[in-house]
């Protein structure tokens, strides 16, 4: 009993000691929510918080991105446009499929969090855009270039050049024990 009341008192103490970082600023409504369907063409994207994100340079810290859900691929530059509680941006997507929302936040106190969702594009309405994803333009009219940012989305390729190694580094072991034992009976003999 002694014990269970003492682990639980750990447990609370970590809870209340690491909610708060995690809990800061919390994001509470998207859209396009989480899941939902969502009609090719200008998709404004308004993300939720309970409070005001810090006020930082457009394209720094506060961003919001779009990427293929299949294969991770980052269509356009991450930005995002502050008013009050609300972070937003505008998406140009024709190509029906999966897509990914991933999004930054820095809180006024300077906790980030950041998160992820996923809706799914239909096109009916035949909409084209020759510049597909993310439509980032600054103040002056200037838009980001998404070559020189870290991108938000990690690629399907990154995760197979991980397995590709995890093989590579399998068939050494493989190799340096069969010629191993190899050497070991030539000794033997
Ligand atoms: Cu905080």
């Amino acid at each position: 009993m002694r014990k269970l009341s003492i682990s639980a008192f750990i447990c609370f103490s970590l809870l209340a000691l690491s909610s708060p970082a995690y809990a800061h600023n919390q994001l509470i409504d998207t859209y396009p929510t989480d899941g939902s369907t969502v009609e090719a063409g200008a998709v404004n994207v308004d993300l939720t918080f309970e409070e005001a994100p810090l006020e930082l340079p457009f394209g720094e810290g506060n961003l919001i991105a779009v990427a293929k859900a299949e294969t991770g691929e980052q269509l356009g530059a991450a930005c995002a446009y502050t008013s009050d509680n609300h972070l937003t941006t505008t998406l140009h997507l024709s190509e029906p499929g999966k897509y990914k929302v991933l999004w930054r936040q820095v809180s006024d106190d300077g906790h980030v969090v950041s998160g992820e969702f996923t809706f799914t594009l239909v096109n009916n309405s035949n909409y084209t855009t020759d510049k597909p994803g993310n439509e980032c333009i600054d103040s002056n009219g200037n838009e980001l270039d998404v070559k020189k940012q870290d991108l938000l989305s990690k690629t399907d390729t990154q995760n197979h050049g991980f397995e590709t190694g995890l093989v590579w580094g399998a068939v050494f072991i493989i190799l340096g024990s069969l010629v191993g034992s190899v050497l070991i009976r030539r000794r033997q003999k």
